[in-house]
């Protein structure tokens, strides 16, 4: 074995970077994480990290907007909102070659993984062929595939599952007790609904929310309760940090406010939580990376994030770009994965035992 291999994939720890996945936390754990010393919490969920985990390597997505604007729910976050005054201009669903074209640059560009989001509340029925074409394009190319498309039925999730589609976003966004004064076109009902077709149908669940949103420590400890407490963790949780656009109630309430960024320890406490708590999940830095320094997304990695957006843009808003990823994967020695996702794989491929 070579050092660059020894040092991707150490020896297992035994104890409690072994200790099998559990569903039944309480928030009174959680917020006992959430409250640890900065870094023995981040000791700890480096240590879960490295158990289930390549340290040091770190998934590369790709995100592409295929239909953007004009969404009749009203996020307060969202750019896209039809709500919102962000100047986002609506489009119609792309057209499928050029999905695959963008796909195809960003395989190019040292992609692993495309993730197709639509604004919409729900597709139609008469959207999903030219979906399940884009699906199978981009699975032909060889890169992992997801996509967010809102709320879907389960005939839908069926047919995005014949497809080949490898994971569906549908992110729960917060806690469920705040759920209400984030979205009040839709519930929190309604998310996990969804959420039970995309598993009912065998897709894997990408499932995460927003952080720093004015939202409490309490609020963060609920958000993360109720991702580690589903009966099947999620295979992927993003974790983003709000990107406050003008024009979006949040963005705007937020501006020139304190909290108009993230404190960067509580952005990664709440990283080295999920990590702990869903210990076998992807748990992607997400949105939000564009504004935060380097020390603290390798923080970030250090607490168990392994996967990132690369390119300039997200969906809609900017992201760092990929001439600073390419710097900052030089500087921290970072490499992109190269094994399995373990709950993929059915195992986490340590030899810990714990899938
Ligand atoms: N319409 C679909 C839906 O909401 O499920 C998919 C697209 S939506 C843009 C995907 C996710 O992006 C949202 O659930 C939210 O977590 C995240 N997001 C949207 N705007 C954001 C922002 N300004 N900052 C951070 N995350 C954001
Ligand atoms: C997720 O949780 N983050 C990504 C992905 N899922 C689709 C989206 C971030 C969007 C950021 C705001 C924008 O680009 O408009
Ligand atoms: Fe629409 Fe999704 Fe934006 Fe909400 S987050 S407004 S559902 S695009």
């Amino acid at each position: 074995m070579t050092t660059a291999e020894t040092i991707a994939r150490p020896a297992p720890l035994a104890g409690p970077a072994a200790a099998a996945v559990r569903t039944d936390w309480t928030r009174a754990e959680i917020a006992e994480l959430f409250a640890l010393p900065f870094t023995e919490l981040v000791f700890r969920a480096a240590e879960v990290h490295r158990a289930h985990h390549a340290a040091g390597e770190v998934q590369l997505a790709t995100l592409l907007s295929i239909k953007t604007g004009g969404c009749p729910e009203d996020c307060r976050y969202c750019s896209q909102s039809a709500s919102a005054e962000a100047g986002v201009k609506a489009t119609k669903l792309m057209d499928v070659r050029q999905v695959l074209q963008n796909a195809a640059r960003a395989k190019d560009n040292g992609s692993q993984r495309f993730c197709m989001g639509a604004a919409w509340r729900n597709p139609k029925d008469r959207d999903m062929p030219a979906i399940v074409e884009i699906v199978k394009g981009v699975r032909e190319l060889g890169l992992e595939t997801c996509m967010t498309l809102g709320m879907l039925t389960p005939a839908q999730a069926g047919q995005l599952a014949e497809a080949g589609l490898d994971y569906y976003n549908h992110n729960i966004d917060t806690a469920p007790e705040r759920y209400a004064e984030v979205i009040t076109t839709r519930t929190f009902a309604d998310r996990l609904e969804t959420i039970a077709n995309v598993r009912a149908a065998g897709i894997n669940v990408c499932t995460g929310g927003i952080v720093g949103m004015g939202e409490s420590r309490e609020d963060r400890v609920g958000f993360v309760h109720a991702l580690a407490t589903m009966e099947q963790h999620p295979e992927s949780v993003p974790v983003n940090a709000l990107v406050p656009v003008k024009g979006t109630v949040l963005g705007d309430m937020l501006a020139d406010t304190p909290m108009a960024k993230i404190d960067d320890i509580e952005f990664v406490r709440t990283v080295a939580v999920a990590r702990i708590t869903m210990p076998l999940s992807m748990v992607r830095l997400s949105a939000g990376r564009e504004s935060m320094g380097e020390a603290t997304q390798a923080m970030c990695f250090l607490a168990g994030a392994n996967s990132i957006f690369t390119g300039d843009k997200l969906l809609t808003a900017p992201n760092a770009g990929d001439d600073a990823d390419t710097a900052m994967f030089a500087r921290l020695g970072l490499k992109p994965l190269s094994g399995p996702e373990p709950l993929r794989a059915g195992t986490c491929g340590s030899g810990c035992g714990c899938a």
